[in-house]
């Protein structure tokens, strides 16, 4: 049991920039044991006034976009020119894969070796939703901590783009250039939620193929309406290991933050993020209490039952719980 005392030091050391106390809060954060929950929630509230202040930028691409090897190539920069980078990672297959992301860190090695940088591999959970709120808390953990870049980077798999979108500020998808459809790959979903596409790999004979492909987005993007409406979603093409367009990547990155400060938009996309946040912890709690509930547990299985035969509709289903919960007269 960690006591008040305790937490208050730890708060101390991480805004110090403590790096044994960050591991430390983010352990408590990933724990799974209720009473840690309720140090880590008493924790975060002590770090919240000095959070908000790191550029949060998102990262998504395929298996071998070359996200790893951008991300070391632009935090070694970043890191060089004294900002304070942290690369998290939200990968729900981490688990099932044994630690994927593990190997990425092994890839990103000379990134983890900075001093300026601070890389964590996804936690393990069996949710997308639980992975994405201790992302999302770890993110405060290390922005109060005087980290002012935090990445989050995540693979194109299921709904985990979406998850990382709604806890940054800007969100880029990472391309590849090569033979045939651009845009085949790519989900439509995503490029509606891009501020940016960058095409990888502009090096070694794949400039012009690369140059195409950034065409072929930009007359993509331009007849989507877009989603928001302080921004222009932007491509760009990169070399990652030739370090061409790292710089105007950041630059636009910049004038992302410029546009959007000016016009009082990022804090509205903050502030709408908190509050979808709230509902979707909200809709976790209340599906941990449907399962757990005396009134309800004995009744899942059977209902989930005569809902798969079809003997029941899943409105009826869903009313009978409510109904077990004493939840149906509102
Ligand atoms: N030619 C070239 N290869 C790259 C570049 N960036 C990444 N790669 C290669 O593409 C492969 C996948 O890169 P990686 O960063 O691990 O992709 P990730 O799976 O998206 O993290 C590796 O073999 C990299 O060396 C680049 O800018 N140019
Ligand atoms: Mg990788």
């Amino acid at each position: 049991m960690i006591m008040t005392s305790e937490l208050t030091k730890l708060s101390q050391e991480i805004r110090a920039g403590n790096r044994a106390a960050i591991g430390r809060a983010i352990t408590l954060v990933e724990s799974k044991r209720t009473d840690h929950e309720d140090r880590a929630q008493e924790l975060l509230s002590d770090l919240l006034p000095f959070t908000g202040k790191a550029r949060r930028i998102g990262i998504t691409g395929v298996p071998g976009a070359g996200k790893s090897t951008m991300i070391e190539a632009l935090g070694k920069k970043l890191t060089a020119g004294g900002h304070k980078v942290a690369v998290l990672a939200v990968d729900p297959t981490s688990q099932r894969t044994g630690g994927s992301i593990l190997g990425d860190k092994t890839r990103m090695s000379s990134l983890a070796a900075d001093t300026g940088a601070f890389i964590r591999p996804s936690p393990a959970g069996a949710t997308l939703g639980g992975v994405a709120r201790r992302t999302r808390e770890t993110m405060l953990i290390c922005e109060a901590a005087g980290f002012d870049v935090v990445i989050v980077e995540t693979v194109g798999i299921g709904q985990s783009e979406t998850a990382v979108a709604s806890m940054v500020d800007f969100f880029a998808v990472l391309m590849v250039a090569g033979g045939g459809d651009e845009l085949q790959g790519i989900k439509r979903g995503v490029l509606e939620i891009a501020d940016l596409i960058v095409i990888t790999k502009a090096d070694g004979g794949n400039e012009d193929a690369a140059r195409r492909a950034a065409g072929e987005y930009r007359a993509a993007l331009s007849i989507l309406s877009p989603a928001n409406p302080s921004w222009r979603p932007e491509v760009c093409a990169i070399s990652a290991l030739e370090d061409v367009g790292l710089d105007t990547l950041w630059q636009t990155v910049g004038r992302y933050y410029d546009t959007m400060r000016d016009e009082g938009a990022l804090e509205d996309r903050r502030s709408e993020q908190h509050v979808s946040w709230m509902w979707s912890l909200l809709n976790d709690q209340f599906d941990a209490i449907v399962r757990r509930h005396e009134a309800t547990r004995g009744e899942i299985a059977s209902l989930e039952s005569l809902v798969r035969k079809g003997e029941i509709t899943p409105t009826a289903a869903v009313r009978w719980v409510f109904k077990l919960l004493r939840l149906d007269r509102e």
